[in-house]
């Protein structure tokens, strides 16, 4: 009998500090070995001249939920985990999200009746807390954190999602007592709403004019209060989709200062601009999403921000709405006005792969950073590590074979999400995940979906270490314990 299930051969092996030569044996889903000329498996796979890197860990992305105004999300748990899985990724981490006047249990429940028997590879839930009436903040949510969901987020926009300064402090409190990790949509609603009806009343319905509605004073302004409040409970928190120069400046800061706070970018704010949102007709609604991509110097600051460690995580937020759709971008038909285009731009599938190109292969991040930001430290933030985002004895075998010469040009045609489009159509990469494995299992390999749907498991998250404060974090609400957790370490 083979002394493994599978065993991956002579790859070079990459994790968030150090790349090394060595086979990787696996047995019932894990790690069990890691050194030269291991034994044989039941199943071999020849990763020479390979990357071995874990499998990516999507901790932001929106799949099957439901929305207020009529639009619906293209995909679900099956085709976005079929396509995460085609892009190298094998944890998602999508939004239970409370509708107003339902309850926070209320979301997960519907929310696992949407995901069972649906996804190909493993996933956990972040809440959406949208409404704080009765007693979500101070018992359901705390429970909610006990039972495995332990990061949340918090809105500072959408009319139907948003909470105001004072219903922020009060979940943030809880994130403080009660170990949660608190992730926060940092934009300005009023002005937003104000700018929005400027530009309406001047006749700018245009896609374009979702960037006006919205310029980057909007994000910065937010980052600056969600910072302040999250400095004021003491709590550590993390910025969302962070955008560009001015909200970035606002997080290096509050880090400089010792705080916890951390930021998490997406390949938007990479690989698009403004002027994307202004092509052709209606096309640039493919491109709406907020915050939305800003310029060419916006994107340099975005790149500064992964090299240097303002951001520890890079996620799609993936949010599927077709173009060519009258429950997607053209909810009110061909010349649907800027504010009722659904927010958000597909890219489970082409996350790992424009960052590996772009940033690893052109030499603007190294590998163990890419590991970093696509793995090892969501698995830290959100309460999946040691069991996810790495390669070691023990964790979870899930893990992606890079070929990191092959050159492929994106079309949506290739891709597997259930999108009619993709907004990086056309554009050539070098460096594609060949086989994607989770749990052992070899899921994806030379473009075939080799597993049925429904055997990717729920995963409960511990209490994230991060959120711990440390002794830089004192908290100014009266009856919250200063110094409590002070001795836990800091990623
Ligand atoms: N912005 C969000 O906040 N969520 C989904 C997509 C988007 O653009
Ligand atoms: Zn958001
Ligand atoms: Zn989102």
């Amino acid at each position: 009998m083979a002394d493994f299930d599978l065993v991956i051969r002579g790859g070079k092996i990459a994790t968030a500090s150090d790349t090394f030569h060595a086979d990787i044996g696996i047995k019932d889903g894990k790690i069990a070995a890691l050194a030269n000329n291991l034994a044989k498996g039941t199943v071999e796979l020849d990763a020479k001249g390979k990357i071995v890197a874990p499998g990516g860990i999507d901790a932001h992305c929106h799949l099957d939920q439901p929305m207020t105004d009529g639009t619906v999300m293209a995909d679900g748990f099956e085709s976005g985990t079929k396509s995460a899985a085609f892009g190298g990724t094998t944890t998602i981490i999508p939004f239970a999200c409370q509708m107003r006047g339902h309850t926070l249990r209320d979301a997960v429940q519907d929310y696992h009746s949407r995901s069972d028997g649906e996804a190909y590879i493993d996933y956990a839930f972040h809440l959406i807390v949208s409404d704080i009436s009765g007693s979500v903040a101070n018992q359901e949510l705390p429970a909610l954190i006990d039972d495995g969901y332990t990061s949340f987020k918090i809105y500072m926009t959408y009319d139907d999602l948003k909470l105001d300064d004072r219903e922020i402090l009060e979940v943030l409190t809880t994130a403080r007592e009660h170990g949660g990790m608190a992730m926060i949509h940092a934009e300005n609603a009023d002005c937003i709403e104000w700018l929005t009806e400027k530009l309406l009343q001047a006749g700018k319905t245009q896609p374009q004019y979702h960037w006006h509605s919205r310029p980057p004073i909007v994000e910065r302004e937010a980052t600056h209060r969600a910072l302040s409040l999250a400095e004021l409970v003491g709590v550590p928190v993390l910025i969302v989709h962070v955008s560009g120069e001015e909200a970035i400046k606002q997080i290096r800061d509050a880090q400089a200062r010792g705080l916890q706070v951390y930021g998490e970018t997406c390949p938007q704010y990479l690989f698009l601009t403004a002027e994307d949102l202004g092509i052709d007709d209606f096309h640039g609604a493919k491109c709406i999403c907020s915050p939305p991509p800003r310029d060419e110097s916006n994107q340099e600051a975005v790149w500064l921000g992964l090299e240097t460690g303002v951001f520890q995580v890079f996620s799609s937020d993936h949010a599927p709405f077709s173009f060519d759709d009258p429950k997607g971008k053209l909810i009110r038909g061909e010349e649907t006005p800027f504010p009722y285009i659904p927010n958000g731009i597909p890219g489970l599938e082409t996350r790992l792969p424009l960052l590996f190109s772009e940033g690893v292969n052109k030499g603007r991040i190294t590998l163990p950073q890419f590991v970093a930001l696509t793995a090892t430290s969501p698995a830290q933030i959100y309460g999946l590590y040691p069991r996810k985002g790495t390669v070691s004895i023990g964790a979870d075998a899930d893990l992606t074979i890079w070929d990191p010469n092959k050159e492929v040009t994106i079309r949506n045609e290739n891709l597997h999400h259930n999108v009619d489009y993709t907004p990086y159509e056309g554009m050539d990469v070098k460096g594609w995940p060949t086989t994607t494995i989770s749990r052992g299992e070899i899921i994806v390999q030379d473009g075939e979906l080799l597993v049925q749907k429904g055997r990717g498991a729920f995963l409960r998250c511990e209490r994230p270490k991060p959120a711990q404060p440390n002794q830089h974090m004192k908290s100014f609400v009266p009856g919250v314990n200063a110094s409590s957790n002070f001795a836990e370490p800091r990623y």
